[in-house]
């Protein structure tokens, strides 16, 4: 199930038609109390991004993502679509980063890296369980108000309405910034019937920086129309994180060389970001988001059974790639690592009765063959 839904009848919260700043400080503070580093309102209207969205669809952009399309495309035009009675959104945001080094100093022939945001547990049940605590004890003091929790997969514009809620600004890497804690937030919103009086929109602050659109490795970064003057949007098409997450089947051989280590996701346009400086960039404790496999080994990845992987990543985001879509990102980074000691394991892999772990394998070997330089970043 995408959201979570609730109706609940209690008593405390007002009901009045003005929105309530009171009641807002008031589900801040519980926010808080749930672990959420970041807490903010916004109202449940439509945001000037979702004008934008249908264009950036129209354009291809969102590749093979065929939930993005259509009518759960639509429906990121308005929250409402999600909750009817829906007045305001509660956009939280939970820090994720631990202190380990950035992907911009990982240096390794034998290991992959996995980004940041996959490395501890499975970030849509820890947010959810957090978020349905929040609403409870909002329930506690609310009378008949509706709430519908969404993290990542409902279709809401979740960046657009953490910007509108005073969390950040939407940096030109299109991720959502904070000037206090960096962009290493994951985002979750609880939408409800309550009117609570909004927080202002958080100012952008990236200046006339270009350092994310500089670092990435594949020109993903586009520019857009918009009237407030020049935006970034990204062609996911182009973007590694989408080629070894969402991307079912083969990732085009012309794309290949680029993914260069990254086993699962990048994190490159984020790492380099001065507002992430290691120093300053917020950290947590938190053992949900502790790093269980930031760096793994390459060989051990390729012996894995299907039931191993599902033990080892089945509560991690890494399961979204499923085991044979996991092989073929191995294989892709065995054959950047110009390492040719991976030529059994590739050699196994190459015999897979799976055509795509099978055929991104003997590319691996061809490349390695050929005695291709290791791709740098
Ligand atoms: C699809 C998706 C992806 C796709 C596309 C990413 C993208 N930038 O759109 C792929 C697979 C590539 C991806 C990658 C990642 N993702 Co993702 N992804 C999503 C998802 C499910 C939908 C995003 C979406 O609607 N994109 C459509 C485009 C149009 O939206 P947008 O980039 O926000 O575009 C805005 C700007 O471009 C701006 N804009 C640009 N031009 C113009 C012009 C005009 C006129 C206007 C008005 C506005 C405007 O407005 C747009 C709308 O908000 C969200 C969850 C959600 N439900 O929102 C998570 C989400 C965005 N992802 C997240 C994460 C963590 C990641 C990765 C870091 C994972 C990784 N390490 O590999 C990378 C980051 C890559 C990057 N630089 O964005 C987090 C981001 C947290 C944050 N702090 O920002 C989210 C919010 C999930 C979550 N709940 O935490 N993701
Ligand atoms: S995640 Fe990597 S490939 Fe995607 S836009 Fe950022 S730097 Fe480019
Ligand atoms: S690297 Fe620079 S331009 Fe890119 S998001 Fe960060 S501050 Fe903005």
């Amino acid at each position: 199930m995408d959201c979570d839904f609730r109706q609940v009848n209690g008593s405390g919260f007002r009901r009045s038609a003005a929105p309530n700043a009171a009641d807002s400080e008031q589900v801040k503070q519980f926010a808080r109390e749930s672990g959420f580093e970041l807490a903010g309102i916004a109202s449940a209207e439509p945001t000037l991004e979702s004008l934008f969205y249908p264009q950036w669809i129209a354009r291809g952009y969102h590749g093979k993502m065929r939930y993005l399309e259509g009518r759960r495309g639509e429906m990121r035009r308005d929250p409402r679509s999600l909750l009817p009675s829906a007045r305001s959104v509660i956009a939280v945001g939970q820090v994720y980063n631990s202190p380990h080094p950035y992907s911009t100093a990982f240096e390794s022939e034998t290991r992959g890296w996995i980004s940041r945001y996959a490395w501890g547990k499975d970030y849509h049940r820890t947010l959810k369980t957090r978020l349905r605590e929040l609403v409870e004890k909002i329930a506690a003091t609310a009378a008949d108000a509706d709430f519908k929790i969404c993290v990542d997969t409902s279709p809401l514009l979740e960046r657009a309405y953490a910007h509108r809620a005073g969390l950040g600004w939407i940096g030109k890497n299109t991720c959502l910034i904070n000037e206090r804690i960096g962009s290493w937030v994951f985002l979750g919103e609880i939408l409800t019937s309550l009117g609570l009086a909004p927080d202002d929109p958080a100012p952008f602050r990236c200046g006339s920086c270009t350092r994310c659109i500089d670092a990435c490795p594949t020109d993903a970064f586009v520019e857009s129309e918009d009237p407030g003057g020049p935006s970034h949007a990204l062609d996911s098409t182009r973007c590694i994180a989408y080629q070894t997450i969402e991307l079912r089947g083969e990732i085009p051989e012309a794309d290949r060389e680029p993914v260069g280590k990254h086993l699962f996701g990048c994190d490159i346009c984020q790492d380099v970001c001065p507002w992430n400086r290691s120093e300053r960039a917020a950290t947590t404790v938190d053992p949900a988001f502790q790093p269980d496999h930031a760096e793994p080994d390459l060989d051990e990845l390729a012996s894995l059974t299907e039931r191993q992987f599902n033990e080892r990543f089945g509560n991690s985001p890494i399961a979204r790639s499923r085991y044979r879509g996991f092989l073929r990102n191995v294989a892709v980074v065995m054959g950047n690592s110009g390492n040719k000691r991976f030529t059994p394991a590739l050699e196994r892999l190459a015999a897979w009765p799976d055509e795509v772990v099978s055929a991104h394998a003997a590319w691996a070997l061809r490349r390695l063959t050929a005695g291709a330089a290791p791709p740098a970043g």
